[in-house]
Formats: C-alpha cells, structure tokens, sequence
C-alpha cells in the first residue's frame, strides 16, 4: 500500500458580530461546509469590532454564548475565543494568522455574505487576507454579490437558500416584544428571554450571569388562564 502526503484539511472560517446568531449565518455555513468539502466550521465571535461604532454591541460573551448554543447540534461546526480573548480591536487578518500558524496543513476558507465582500478591501492589511484563506462570498437577500477589486482567483461566489434574516431586526423584533422564534434557534430565543437582551432600555447588557428573573409557568398560567383557586394550588 502507498503512503502518499496527508490530505490538507480544509476549515471554513465563519467571522461575525452574531449580535444574535440567526439562521442566515448557520444556512451560509453549512452550505459552505457542503459546497467546499470542508472539514469544520469555525465560527468566530468578533470581540471589540472597528467598523461598529455607531451603537452598543452586546457583551462579546453573550454573543459568544449565543453561537455556542446555536451550533452545538452540528458536530463539524466550532466556536472560537480568539477574538474574544485578544485585546483591542478585532481585526480578521489578525485572527487568519493566528488560525494558520495554529494549523500549519490547513486550507482556510473565510465565509462572508455579499453585504461585507465589497468592504473587504478597506480591512486591515487587506492585501495580505488572500495569501492566508481563500474567500467565499455568499448570496444574501438584498445585497448585490459585487467582486470588483477583488482578485478573481482569492474569491469564490456561493447561491445559498435565501433567509431574509438579519440581526438587526432581530434586535428591532425584540425590543417591539415581537417573536424571534424560527428566525434564530430556538436556544438562542430563550437565550436572549433568559438574560433579557435587546429589550429596550438593555441595549448594553453589563451582567451575563445574572438572567433576569421570569415568570414561571404558573404565574403566566394565573395571569393568563384564570384558573380557579384549588386548580392553580394544585398539581406536584
Ligand atoms: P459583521 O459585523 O458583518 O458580522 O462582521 C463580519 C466579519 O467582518 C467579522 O468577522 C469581522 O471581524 C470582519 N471585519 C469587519 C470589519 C473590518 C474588519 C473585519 C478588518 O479586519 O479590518 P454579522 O454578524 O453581521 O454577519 C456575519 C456574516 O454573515 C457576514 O459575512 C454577513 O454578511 C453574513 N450574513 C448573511 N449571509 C447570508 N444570509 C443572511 C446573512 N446575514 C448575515 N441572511
């Protein structure tokens, strides 16, 4: 039998603010993962985001915790700390050359959606991204997939399901007391319930472990139903 080299591993890097996580990430990623035969997943919570300045982003820990939630179902999809962990603010060929040295035999592959691939060139270092991973720009609702000034061979485009699905209203929903359910996973919805987020007035949640106190079924249940007294008293 032949010994040839070790196949390179492939791993997609999907960057984000996940200010929350919604089903328009996780169809992106997956369908990557299948397009690309790649190997994982890695998602990477942005810590401290240059080009976010204009509102408050949620704690990097809530929103960290929100992906792990969402992915914990999917065994080839990971979560990362770097960017949360590193000091400062987060830069992606920061985190690429961390990754690559890292994983030496490793093809990267970094997951965008149409909207960031034409900011792609104002990032830090922008010349330097296309030596560490190779790019693949998804299809999202809304956005024109626009390449130029991209270098063709750095870039692949990618038609993915259409999920007009965004986190910022995501965040409007919230704070109008509108659903989220089936737009993030169920986990994440009763994340977000648990510890009060994007309700208005907590745009800036200071505490992640203390969630906010919630009715429980019974107190909904007496507001609610009305049930008469020895009904509402009874039961295990
Ligand atoms: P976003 O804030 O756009 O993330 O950040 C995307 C990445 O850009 C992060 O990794 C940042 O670190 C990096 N960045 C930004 C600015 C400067 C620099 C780097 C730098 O190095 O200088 P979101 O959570 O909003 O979205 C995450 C990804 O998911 C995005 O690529 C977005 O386009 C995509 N997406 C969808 N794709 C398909 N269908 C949908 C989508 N919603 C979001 N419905």
């Amino acid at each position: 039998m032949a010994w040839g080299p070790r196949p390179r591993r492939r791993v997609g890097v999907m960057g984000g603010t996940f200010d929350p996580v919604h089903h328009g990430h996780l169809v992106a990623a997956s369908e990557a993962l299948e397009s690309f035969a790649l190997d994982e997943v890695i998602f990477v919570p942005t810590g401290e985001q240059p080009f976010k300045t204009d509102r408050d982003v949620t704690l990097a820990e809530h929103r960290y915790l929100m992906t792990v939630v969402a992915t914990a179902s999917n065994p080839r999809f990971t979560v990362s700390r770097l960017e949360i962990d590193r000091p400062g603010k987060t830069y992606t060929i920061d985190t690429l050359r961390e990754l690559k040295a890292q994983m030496p035999d490793t093809d990267l592959y970094f997951i965008t959606g149409a909207d960031v691939l034409p900011q792609i060139l104002t990032w830090k270092d922008a010349d330097e991204l296309w030596s560490l991973a190779h790019f693949i720009g998804v299809t999202r609702p809304g956005h024109e997939l626009d390449t130029s000034g991209l270098p063709e061979a750095g870039v692949s485009l990618l038609e993915v399901p259409a999920m007009a699905i965004s986190s910022t209203d995501c965040r409007r929903r919230v704070a109008a007391g509108k659903p989220v359910w089936y737009l993030v996973p169920d986990g994440v919805v009763q994340y977000i319930a648990k510890y009060g987020l994007y309700r208005r007035g907590s745009a800036k949640v200071d505490d992640f472990s203390r969630p906010r106190p919630r009715m429980t079924t019974r107190a909904r249940d007496e507001r609610s139903v009305k049930l008469p007294p020895r009904a509402v008293g009874a039961g295990k």
